[in-house]
């Protein structure tokens, strides 16, 4: 899962920390010379004026303690401080001390680094390509490559630490992305139930997104919370589509409602609803007809579907392996019906990840489960730490 999406964020990502720490060696060379020779020639100049005075002053005598105490102190310091060697005349404490506060704040100086922007949009090119080539959607590329500019143009970072800022920030950034708050179903279930009404889930999405087969899934995750459910085959549309479903309930053991193909969607979904309010069943799942916004008619017809059934919740099934289609997918479904949550069947055999990476910041809703096989077991709770974790942050 999302292997090719790891190794193509990583590289991309080390080497942008390399290209910016290169960059910051090169600022150290450039500033070095010039802040270096300002304020020393000042000092030596007023030095020399300072011991001119003095030699005057002296006896011969002093002038020779004085002498053999520099010679002292320099040797020390040769092998302490060699970028001030050179220059040195140091002649008292005092002018020692106020070498030594120049030379750490220089210091300091040169290990710290900002970017300017446009440095900042050459070196990230490489790691917006390695993002767009892994389908992370556009407004999602942006918001990080913003996150990063800001922390490395606006703010001086300590040299030492341009990597770690690196992955902080964009470890903060990608961790924003799921900020859509999650939800535990099978609690909102049993809260529904003690007012002795089932929860109603519709399936939707596009056709073969799979709707059917993660509908299929969630009937078993539900039974193993002991709770009861009806599946209504209201996609009455697809050939073949009641049967694959009838396939399902009888391998679950399950009742499913249905009409004959042709037959109104609603319909089927409305007596499954009266179905489990009679039998006491806890939980109604919808399947619905795979349509694309262009299907005025199948658009139409699950509007119909939502408002008859009033569903609890609305879950977009979305194939994580389409990317951007995917995005897209549920954002006109969102403004068509309203979504309520996310699942990305296919993440399995999806190398690249940028749907799951994406989908939950553009269209505002959590994804709350993802298809990782064709087998009923294979439906995981979505936890960022695994978008975290295949990325290597
Ligand atoms: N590898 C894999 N295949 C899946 C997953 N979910 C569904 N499929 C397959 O995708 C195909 C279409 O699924 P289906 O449920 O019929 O889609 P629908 O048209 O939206 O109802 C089927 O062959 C499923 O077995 C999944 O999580 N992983
Ligand atoms: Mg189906």
């Amino acid at each position: 899962m999302f292997e090719f999406f790891k190794k193509r964020f990583r590289k991309s990502v080390d080497k942008f920390s390399e290209e910016v720490e290169k960059e910051a060696e090169k600022e150290i060379k450039k500033e070095k010379p010039k802040k270096v020779k300002k304020p020393k020639e000042k000092e030596i100049k007023e030095k020399k004026a300072e011991k001119k005075k003095e030699e005057r002053k002296e006896t011969k005598e002093e002038k020779e303690k004085i002498k053999k105490e520099v010679e002292k102190k320099e040797e020390v310091k040769d092998i302490e401080q060699e970028k001030i060697t050179e220059e040195k005349e140091p002649e008292e404490e005092e002018a020692e001390e106020k070498k030594k506060g120049f030379v750490s704040k220089f210091r300091e100086k040169i290990s710290t680094i900002s970017l300017n922007e446009d440095k900042f949009e050459e070196l990230f090119w490489e790691l917006e390509v390695a993002l767009l080539e892994n389908n992370v959607a556009v407004e999602v590329v942006e918001k990080i490559k913003n996150d990063l500019k800001k922390e490395l143009t606006e703010k001086r970072i300590l040299r030492k630490n341009i990597e770690k800022t690196i992955e902080r920030t964009l470890k903060e950034s990608i961790n924003e992305l799921f900020e859509q708050e999650s939800f535990d179903l099978v609690k909102k279930i049993k809260e529904k139930n003690k007012s002795n009404e089932p929860y109603i889930i519709a399936m939707i999405g596009v056709n073969g997104s799979g709707k059917t087969t993660t509908l299929a899934k969630m009937a078993r995750m539900l039974q193993k919370e002991k709770l009861s459910v009806v599946l209504a085959a209201s996609d009455t549309f697809r050939a073949a589509s009641i049967e694959q479903l009838q396939k399902h309930a009888d391998r679950l053991k399950v009742k499913m409602i249905k009409h004959d193909y042709g037959s109104d969607a609603a319909a089927v979904a409305y007596d499954a609803i009266e179905h489990a309010r009679s039998k006491n069943i806890d939980v109604v799942l919808i399947d619905t007809a795979g349509r694309l916004h262009s299907n005025k008619n199948l658009m139409q017809e699950l509007k119909k579907v939502i408002n008859v059934s009033k569903p609890d919740l609305k879950l977009f099934v979305g194939e994580s392996i389409t990317g951007n289609d995917c995005v897209e997918q549920a954002k006109i479904f969102n403004e068509m019906v309203g979504i309520d949550a996310i699942i990305l069947a296919k993440a399995d055999i999806d190398e690249k990840g940028g749907a799951a990476v994406s989908i939950s910041y553009v269209v505002k809703k959590p994804i709350l489960y993802i298809g990782t096989g064709q087998e009923y077991d294979d439906l995981e709770e979505f936890k960022p730490e695994i978008i975290m974790e295949n990325l290597g942050l």
